[in-house]
């Protein structure tokens, strides 16, 4: 077999890759190891920025999502039972949306599957091979055989444990990272969301989310161990240990309800540089996470698409390679912005230290975020997104 770019990974930015190049006749294939439904089973982000959302509108797959989406103007901060609200509309001009990776995920699959563009589901054993020559293949097993596909590029979107990423020699490659010492349990429930915005939550129990998917159905969030086991987290204890480090009125607008859905994600800070070697190119969390506090995983993984499809289009088109050799360097300009806001808003939301000097830091940050205009542009340009 035969293709221009083999695509490794049907995340949103495997799929969002895809989908730009097919849109210029570029030949690609996606290689995914997992089933279809076991990649729309996953519950992840929510907020996207405006840039994500013009990019899946090029993309051709935008229609359900201005339909459904939440366009969202603030958010509120809650520090210790007091909330306070940063409206991005105001210090930005801009707005996000709340419209879940789910359903983004399942519009660029619908996108793929009207194009007839081939994608390779529960592919096993998947491995690039000669990256760093002119004619890269990438193999792999399916139907109990092994296929070769001989292509021009790779790019390796298959997350933080894909084996794009590890196929660089460890010379080749620097990685940077942070570990922290908790992470997020999530429940999504059918219940109507505490607030018309997202309430990021600041408290000495720990820190906590109330998000959601649609005006009725609740997304939350609530700092916990690594150690923790979802088995020890029946529903009712989950609402009773948000309900105390929410407001008054967050707490008597909470609707509980049985969870539809409920996991643990470890927080992480991580970066791999560079983001391309030879003819391989990586993509989102296969070269970079975040901890989710800033929301900006996604919205990263779409960045690094946008330059990725312009540089590939680029050299398809226009046959120049500027675009591939600055690929890397262009995304990791803006990577590095979003780790520093992720950190932190990680940093200064969550119960990290027992020091009551951190604390106290963590409230002066909120206080000048609260009082000083400066500081609450920073934090809100930061939020729907820098610039390309
Ligand atoms: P993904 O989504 O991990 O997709 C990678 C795909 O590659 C496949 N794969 C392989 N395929 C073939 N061969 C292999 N060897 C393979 N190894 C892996 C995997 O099965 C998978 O299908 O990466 P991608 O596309 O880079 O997308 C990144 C985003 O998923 C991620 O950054 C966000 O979900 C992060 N995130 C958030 N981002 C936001 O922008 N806004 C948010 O509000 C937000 N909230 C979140 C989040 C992530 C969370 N968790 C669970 C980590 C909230 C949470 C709780
Ligand atoms: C979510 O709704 O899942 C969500 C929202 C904001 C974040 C992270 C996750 O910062």
């Amino acid at each position: 077999m035969r293709t221009q770019v083999v695509i490794i990974g049907a995340g949103p930015a495997g799929l969002l890759l895809g989908q730009l190049l097919h849109k210029r006749g570029i030949a690609n294939i996606i290689l995914e190891r997992q089933t279809a439904e076991h990649v729309l089973g996953r519950v992840r982000a929510g907020v996207i920025e405006q840039v994500t959302m013009d990019l899946l509108d090029e993309a051709g797959v935008g229609a359900r999502m201005h339909a459904d989406g939440l366009i969202h103007e603030g958010v509120q901060i809650c520090v210790d039972g007091t909330r306070h609200r940063l409206s991005f509309k105001e210090l930005t001009g801009k707005t996000v949306m709340v419209y879940g990776q789910t359903e983004i995920t399942k519009d660029l699959m619908d996108g793929r599957a009207a194009a007839d563009v081939p994608s390779i589901y529960s592919a096993q054993d998947v491995t690039p091979h000669d990256i760093s020559g002119d004619r890269p293949r990438v193999s792999y097993r399916a139907g109990g055989k092994t296929h070769e596909i001989v292509c021009d590029f790779v790019a390796g979107c298959d997350g933080f444990h894909g084996i794009s990423r590890k196929s660089v020699p460890a010379r080749a490659i620097n990685t940077y990272e942070r570990v922290y010492p908790l992470g997020w349990l999530g429940i999504l429930a059918d219940t109507p969301p505490v607030s018309e915005e997202l309430i990021y939550v600041r408290h000495p129990l720990g820190f906590a989310l109330c998000s959601m998917r649609s005006p009725t159905r609740s997304r939350y969030y609530l700092q916990c161990s690594l150690a923790e086991d979802l088995d020890s987290w029946p529903d009712e204890r989950f609402w009773e240990e948000l309900k105390p480090r929410l407001d008054d009125e967050a707490r008597d607008r909470l609707v509980t309800g049985p969870s539809i859905e409920k996991s643990i994600a470890p927080l992480r800070s991580f970066v791999a540089e560079p983001m391309r070697f030879g003819r391989l190119f990586l993509a989102g969390d296969a070269a970079h996470i975040v901890p989710p506090t800033g929301a900006k995983g996604l919205n990263l993984a779409a960045s690094d698409v946008r330059y990725l499809s312009r540089a590939l289009i680029e050299h398809y088109e226009e046959k120049s390679d500027a675009g591939l050799e600055h690929y890397s360097a262009r995304a990791l300009a803006r990577v590095w912005k979003a780790e520093r806001f992720s950190w932190w808003m990680t940093m200064t939301l969550h119960r990290i230290s027992d020091n009551p000097f951190d604390h106290q830091l963590q409230l002066a940050e909120l206080d000048y975020l609260f009082r000083s205009k400066a500081a609450a542009t920073a934090f809100a340009e930061n939020y729907v997104g820098l610039p390309y």
